[in-house]
């Protein structure tokens, strides 16, 4: 654990904890569903995910960062592992079997945090297609989350009054490929991948048509972290007057990898 900032009385800030991974020595072998394979400069996606790591903290966050698992090439992007709420921590079965046993850390990290579910057999799911919206989960149907998966997240959390709504999502990986929060009822979509009339009554910033991977900002004290690689919908961002935060994860997006996808927010 890296540490915390204190304030001026000595005493410990509330904060976020981020839970990072450190990039894997095999992420060249990571699986590739909608960009082709170019080479992965490993010293350049871990500095990139330094200056990730350096940012959260500089937002508040309190970091944890696991160790690599040198064998499992896409365990830097936690996100997928779980679906972290405040009442419990659903630990997710991935979708690819490349990526299963990338949750056993994770449990016992989020062990420490909160009570814990699982999603069983036969259910799929990845935590890149659950986008929490207040007390609303909207589920990507996607190659990854399967309906059984949804199903039992849906089991799971509608005695706690959350609603869950699946959203079809056609030509990227995660439903977060093509649509995240940017506030609290405000949604950055790219509506050639998603419906923008599935999330009804919130506010909608569309991307450039020219930046198709421009759609996933992580939203964090009120301000956002979002990819260098995007000038164009970064400027409608900030006409909206969004805080935003530049990050370049350029070597991570070769990964299909963006900003949500490396870190697991645990509000504490
Ligand atoms: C994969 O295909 O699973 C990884 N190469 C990329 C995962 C990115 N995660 C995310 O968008 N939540």
């Amino acid at each position: 654990m890296r540490a915390s900032p204190k304030n001026v009385t000595g005493n410990q800030l509330s904060m976020n904890t981020a839970i990072l991974r450190e990039v894997s020595s095999s992420i060249g072998r990571c699986e590739l569903t909608h960009i082709a394979r170019e080479p992965i400069a490993i010293d350049v996606a871990r500095a990139q995910h330094r200056s990730y790591e350096r940012l959260l903290i500089s937002l508040g966050c309190s970091v944890v960062l696991l160790p690599e698992e040198p064998e499992l090439p896409d365990a830097v992007f936690v996100e997928d592992t779980a679906v972290v709420l405040p009442e419990l921590a659903i630990i997710t079965r991935p979708g690819v079997p490349s990526r299963r046993p990338e949750t056993a850390s994770i449990a016992v990290t989020l062990a420490r945090y909160r009570r814990l579910a699982q999603i069983e057999v036969p259910g799929t799911i990845d935590g890149g297609d659950v986008l929490v919206a207040g007390k609303t989960l909207f589920i990507g149907e996607t190659r990854r989350s399967n309906s059984q998966a949804i199903e039992q997240v849906t089991g799971l959390l509608h005695p706690l009054g959350y609603a869950v709504r699946t959203v079809p999502v056609n030509g990227c990986l995660h439903l977060k490929s093509a649509v995240t929060l940017c506030g609290p009822d405000l949604l950055l979509v790219n509506p050639a991948w998603v419906d923008p009339a599935r999330f009804g009554g919130r506010s909608i910033i569309e991307v450039d048509p020219a930046e198709s991977h421009a759609a996933n900002a992580l939203l964090l004290n009120g301000g956002i972290i979002y990819p260098a690689a995007f000038p164009r919908t970064r400027k409608l961002l900030r006409a909206r007057g969004l805080n935003v935060h530049d990050i370049d994860l350029s070597e991570l997006a070769k990964a299909e990898g963006a900003v949500t996808c490396c870190s697991l927010i645990v509000e504490t």
